[in-house]
């Protein structure tokens, strides 16, 4: 492992590598294989697996019950540069012991936000260039950044859909160094999520106002990124609650309708995460069909929720069976836009053992790369594929395939019914589409 920087943090942990599911060896891939081609591509292709700079390198597992159980020698440094490069040392060995090709980050993950915006932008972009080093010395990309806008209490009324102007306004100037620092470093994705553009209470809010603001600020955004030359996909992540009792952009399908609103289809697409959607009462497969449909299927936040909990959890995935579920959605998408698989997650709190994070991530990947492996025979190997597209197979032909393509109105479907009578009932044979996964499984 050629080290990078000077000092080893994860002491004692190699390189991950993969060994196989027979492998007893708990610092090992069982499943993801990066180099194995599954449905046309690697497995690195499919995912582009990315660590989340927040979770990782600065969540200590604070709660409101009680303090961080984690202690990251890099906090305990005053000077705000020394301590995000030695952040970033070992944020950068873990991914390249980890295998991974990509992070994603906050602005003020990477460096402590100054105290004014001209003392911010130039920790930031002196930090960047320490990134850019990091990142030609290890081969390790940015899959995208974006903006904290939602932490500090400036941003208590929202940031973009803030009533007052002159939080906009700094919210503007704190997405444009976000933008900076994301194109300096070819990100290849730009994600807004927008945490707390929403409301607690409708009694002191003007919704229709602070939509459209969001709207005019997300085009802004884009002009100005583009006008700098980045060429990569701005990503919204919808999220339908928490922080705010309700926030804008809830779902997938509610993005959808606003990117159309307000001009931004061609720019943007869908960062979906597992634990907003189910948070939204939806489940992850149905997002991304909702996405893909729409042709906006850009990337994931990869976690779960949890069955007895109402929040956002951001445990690390290990359910087979939904991601099976989720991987025949993404394998039916044609994969992800531009994007990748972030990790979106992160260790619990009495999680506190220096190796934790790596087992965490070594099994959220090997549960996308089996689950991968699984929705590929699935489809591929199993009755699935055929059932599937029998179901609508009357529309293939005929009458349905004419009324597909628009040509059958309303009279005449009145007289076509009328010459079939009754229709029979059809099956929709649920419980043996499950009994298929689960014999895959
Ligand atoms: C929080 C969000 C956040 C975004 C990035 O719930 O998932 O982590 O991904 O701001
Ligand atoms: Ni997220
Ligand atoms: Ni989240």
């Amino acid at each position: 492992m050629a080290l990078i920087g000077d000092k080893e943090y994860y002491k004692g942990i190699d390189d991950i590598k993969y060994e196989g599911k027979d492998s007893d060896n708990p610092l090992a891939f069982k499943y993801y294989n990066p180099d194995q081609v599954v449905a046309g591509k690697t497995m690195r292709e499919h995912f582009k697996f990315a660590v989340a700079y927040w979770h990782s390198f600065c969540g200590t597992g604070a709660d409101p019950f009680g303090p961080g159980t984690i202690n990251y020698s890099w906090d305990q440094i005053a000077d705000p540069i020394e301590s995000a490069k030695s952040k970033a040392d070992a944020a950068f060995e873990f991914i390249t012991k980890m295998g991974f090709d990509y992070f994603c980050f906050h602005d003020y993950d990477l460096v402590r936000e100054g105290s004014t915006i001209a003392e911010s932008e130039k920790r930031l972009s002196t930090i960047v260039e320490y990134l850019k080093e990091k990142k030609a010395a290890s081969g390790v990309k940015l899959l995208w950044g974006t903006a904290n806008c939602f932490s500090n209490p400036r941003y208590m009324n929202g940031a973009a859909t803030n009533p007052n102007f002159e939080v906009v306004a700094r919210a503007g100037a704190q997405v444009k160094m976000a933008l900076d620092a994301t194109m300096a470093l070819n990100g290849e994705n730009y994600v807004f999520w927008g945490g707390r553009e929403g409301y607690m209470s409708l009694l002191n809010t003007d919704l229709k106002r602070e939509v459209e603001h969001m709207g005019i600020f997300l085009q802004k955004a884009r002009d100005y990124a583009r006008a700098q030359g980045f060429k990569g996909t701005f990503f919204i992540e919808p999220k339908p609650a928490e922080p705010m009792k309700h926030q804008y952009d809830f779902d997938a399908a509610t993005v959808v309708g606003f990117l159309h609103q307000f001009g931004l289809q061609d720019d943007f697409k869908i960062n979906l995460e597992v634990n907003h959607a189910t948070l939204a009462n939806h489940t992850m497969q149905h997002e991304i069909a909702v996405a893909a449909s729409h042709g906006m299927m850009g990337s994931i936040d990869a976690n779960r929720g949890d069955y007895q909990n109402g929040w956002d959890t951001d445990q690390f995935p290990n359910n087979i069976t939904e991601v099976t579920e989720i991987m025949i959605e993404f394998l039916k998408a044609g994969g992800l836009q531009g994007g990748g698989i972030n990790f979106d997650a992160k260790i619990r709190r009495n999680s506190t053992d220096l190796e934790d994070i790596f087992h965490a991530h070594i099994g959220g990947a090997d549960t996308f790369a089996r689950a991968l492996l699984i929705a590929d025979k699935i489809l591929t190997k199993s009755p699935y594929s055929k059932m599937f597209t029998d179901r609508y197979s009357s529309f293939d032909s005929g009458k349905g395939k004419a009324f597909e393509n628009g040509e059958i109105n309303f009279e005449e479907l009145f007289e076509i019914a009328k010459s079939i009578g009754e229709p029979e009932l059809i099956s929709g044979k649920q419980e043996l589409f499950e009994n298929i996964i689960n014999q895959y499984i």
